[in-house]
This record gives C-alpha cells, sequence and structure tokens, in this order.
C-alpha cells in the first residue's frame, strides 16, 4: 500500500488531518515541521507545498494540500473507513457543503471578526456573506446533527466542521451557543480525536525541545 505521510506542526490546522488520520485507521506517518525554525518557508518543503503551509499529505507519489480537500481526499481514498458520502448517495450534496462551508465561510468569517479590517468589503464581495448569517446557519446545521452531519454516518464534514467550531471556541471566537456546545460534546467523545489531541500534545513538546 502506499505510503502516508503528514507533513504537522502541532497544534496548527495540521491537527485536522491528524485527527482525520485517526479516524481512518490506516497506518501514516508524520513529518515535523518547526514555524520556529522557519522550516515551512525552506526549498525542501516548499517543494512539497509552494504556499509554505500545512498541513500537506503525500500518499505515495500524489501530493494534496488544503486541509479540507485532504479530508475529503482520504473519505474518497479509503472507502472502507466509511467516512464519505459516495458519487450517486443523495446525501453527497449535504456532504460537500459541510465540506466547503468550513474554509469557504466558517473560517473566513471567524478570521475577519478577529481581525477586522479598517474598510470592510461589501457583503456581496464576501464569499461568507456575514459573521452572524454564518454562525447561524451553523447552529441550524449542527443543531439538527443526529448525532452527526449526515445523521448515524460520522464523516469527513464533521472532521471539517468540527474542527472549526472547536478552534473558534477554544480562542472566544464565536459567540456560545447550546448548540455548538452540545455537537463539540459529542466529537469530543471520539476516541480518535482524543488520541489526536493527545499525541499532539506530545509531538508540541517534542517540537519545542528540537527548537
Ligand atoms: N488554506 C490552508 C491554510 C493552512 C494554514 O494557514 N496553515 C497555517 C498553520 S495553522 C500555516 O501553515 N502557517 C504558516 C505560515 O503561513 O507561514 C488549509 O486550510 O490547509
Amino acid at each position: 500500500m502506499a505510503k502516508l505521510t503528514l507533513y504537522h506542526a502541532a497544534p496548527s490546522r495540521s491537527s485536522i488531518v491528524h485527527w482525520m488520520l485517526e479516524e481512518l485507521g490506516e497506518p501514516y506517518d508524520i513529518h515535523l515541521i518547526s514555524f520556529k525554525k522557519g522550516e515551512n518557508r525552506q526549498p525542501a518543503y516548499l517543494t512539497v507545498n509552494p504556499m509554505g503551509k500545512l498541513p500537506a499529505l503525500k500518499h505515495g507519489d500524489a501530493v494534496v494540500t488544503e486541509a479540507a480537500a485532504i479530508c475529503t481526499y482520504l473519505a474518497d481514498e479509503f472507502p472502507r473507513a466509511k467516512l464519505n458520502v459516495p458519487v450517486g448517495d443523495p446525501r453527497r450534496g449535504p456532504y460537500l457543503k459541510w465540506l466547503f462551508f468550513g474554509p469557504s465561510c466558517v473560517e473566513p468569517a471567524i478570521a475577519e471578526r478577529a481581525w477586522p479590517r479598517k474598510e470592510p468589503p461589501p457583503r456581496t464581495a464576501l464569499g461568507f456573506g456575514d459573521f452572524d448569517s454564518v454562525m447561524d446557519v451553523l447552529a441550524k446545521g449542527v443543531g439538527a446533527a443526529k448525532p452527526y452531519l449526515m445523521g448515524e454516518q460520522f464523516t469527513a464534514a464533521d472532521v471539517i466542521i468540527g474542527s472549526g467550531l472547536r478552534w473558534g471556541t477554544m480562542f472566544k471566537l464565536i459567540p456560545e451557543r447550546p448548540e455548538f456546545a452540545a455537537y463539540i460534546a459529542r466529537l469530543s467523545q471520539r476516541p480518535a480525536l482524543q488520541r489526536a489531541t493527545e499525541n499532539d500534545k506530545k509531538l508540541q513538546a517534542e517540537q519545542e525541545a528540537r527548537t
């Protein structure tokens, strides 16, 4: 089987993929990249991701970047883990909606609120519209999750939306809503997320000892 390698800085957006890999249950390696040492801007890593950003995933000769794209790729590439909704299933539309809603609405809406621009662009020019609408759609979506966004099946969409909500909540960048708290509490019960979080603490310590 082609080898899976996650380029990772613990904790960061690559922790999203770390959680996804734990859910997947396939063997993988971690290649730590130090932001402090600037390794993400060095030629060796720029050949993997010319953006100098983490995460990146190598699967054999294939390289995938962008956290949500990596989660979508892994879910489709390893269907036996049942983390995807396959082509032809009527739930595929909402599944993809949530996978794209994370990076194109949740993340920019939170960033815009946390670091406001002096002159905000018009609502129509912003792909996410406005912060409150994003929060309302999110609250409705996760409030209806029984127990997950796609119903009984946990999918890559939960990894993406759950990671955004966990990050926003941790740094108090999103409003406290009972729907968010209940969904996050449910996700926190998942052994794969617990393993990835624990392992991230060890990796962070390891990385700090190296710098
Ligand atoms: N759009 C990318 C964003 C990745 C990203 O911004 N990663 C941060 C870590 S949380 C990073 O690599 N920062 C280092 C830098 O920009 O120099 C994704 O979703 O994967």
